[in-house]
């Protein structure tokens, strides 16, 4: 069995540096949330899978060929003749700011049902990753992840659900009445702060919200819960009250798309190699700094032996 198991939509990505209205000039690559966790984790020498469908098309060649020049297993990844593989665009409309269109309606990814995945799950995992982008693909992807999510968690499969809330795809209600029902499966969640209420009626304004959030998460069933507060770094706690609170590293801010799915292969890494929480946490920020600081959402991520380089001196040379 792999390592880590995850599925979902990978697409054809065209990134532009400018407006697409003036014709700015395109580099082609591939993003999904899922696809970009099982790179994180192959360059750092963990045993990945990624079982998704994608087109019988350019771009689903595209997809497939990255992943498996990354090194992560698609060995029960899928074409699907009828469908096409998913696009999305990124304009880099101003320094500062991201605008992403996405072609995904009907895509080849959002046929995928229970049937799809069966064969992977067979295969075995010690986790399984799932986000909340699958879900809003279509009653037969949700459908899969609560499949796996069950199958996982019946075969004391770690379960990591990342929020990963995208509202072009779904509203927050519609992401929440999918998603608390996994809740009782959930091993680790994960969710940027601004998220916690997607999952969790107890975020209110008030003070302790953020607090109060992660109780009602515990409570569901969450063994642990971790939120990501951007350059600030990142919490934990768990089910037993401990918590830990670590830092962001300090770098400049390139490209910040990615940073979540770096953060999330980050942590898994951590917790496959049976670090503890706080160090957990470290590697999830170095490696949601390694995303920040590059260009592309996986493109820059670290291999094991490159882990430390952001504690150099900015400016470095390394020769
Ligand atoms: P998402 O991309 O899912 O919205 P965040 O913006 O919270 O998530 O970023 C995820 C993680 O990436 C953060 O927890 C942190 O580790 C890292 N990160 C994000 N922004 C910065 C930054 N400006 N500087 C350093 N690290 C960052
Ligand atoms: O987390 C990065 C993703 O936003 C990107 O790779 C594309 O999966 C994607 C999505 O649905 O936005």
């Amino acid at each position: 069995p792999v390592d880590v198991l995850t599925f979902g939509e990978t697409m054809l990505a065209v990134q532009l540096p400018g407006s697409l209205a003036v014709g700015a000039q395109a580099r082609t690559t591939v993003a999904g949330a899922e696809s970009n966790v099982a790179i994180g984790l192959a360059r750092l020498g963990h045993r990945a899978a990624w079982a998704g469908l994608v087109g019988d098309d350019e771009p689903g060649r595209l997809v497939l060929r990255t992943l498996r020049a990354e090194g992560v297993d698609i060995t029960r990844a899928a074409v699907r003749a009828t469908a096409p593989t998913g696009a999305m665009l990124r304009e880099q409309r101003v320094a500062d700011l991201v605008r992403v269109h996405y072609w995904r309606d009907g895509s080849a990814a959002s046929l995928l049902t229970p049937a799809d995945i069966e064969p992977a799950l067979g295969d075995g995992a010690r986790v399984l990753h799932l986000t909340g982008i699958t879900g809003a693909l279509g009653p037969g992807p949700l459908e899969a992840v609560g499949a796996a999510a069950a199958h996982a968690h019946a075969h004391g499969w770690t379960v990591a659900l990342d929020v990963n809330h995208r509202q072009r795809l779904w509203t927050a209600d519609e992401a929440g009445s999918a998603l608390r029902p996994l809740l009782p499966y959930v091993t680790v969640l994960i969710a940027s702060d601004d998220e916690l209420p997607v999952v969790s009626d107890a975020f209110t304004e008030s003070a302790d919200a953020e607090e109060r959030a992660v109780d009602a998460l515990l409570e569901a069933g969450v063994r642990e819960v971790v939120v990501k507060r951007g350059g600030e770094g990142a919490a934990f706690r768990d089910r037993r009250g401990a918590r830990h609170a670590v830092a962001a590293l300090r770098v400049p801010v390139r490209d910040t798309v990615g940073a979540g799915d770096a953060f999330c292969a980050g942590y898994l890494s951590g917790l496959l190699d049976g670090l503890p929480p706080a160090e957990r946490l470290a590697r999830a920020n170095t490696l949601g700094a390694f995303a920040v600081a590059s260009d592309g959402d996986w493109e820059g991520l670290p291999r094991r032996d490159e882990l430390g380089l952001l504690a150099a001196a900015p400016g470095t040379a390394i020769r």
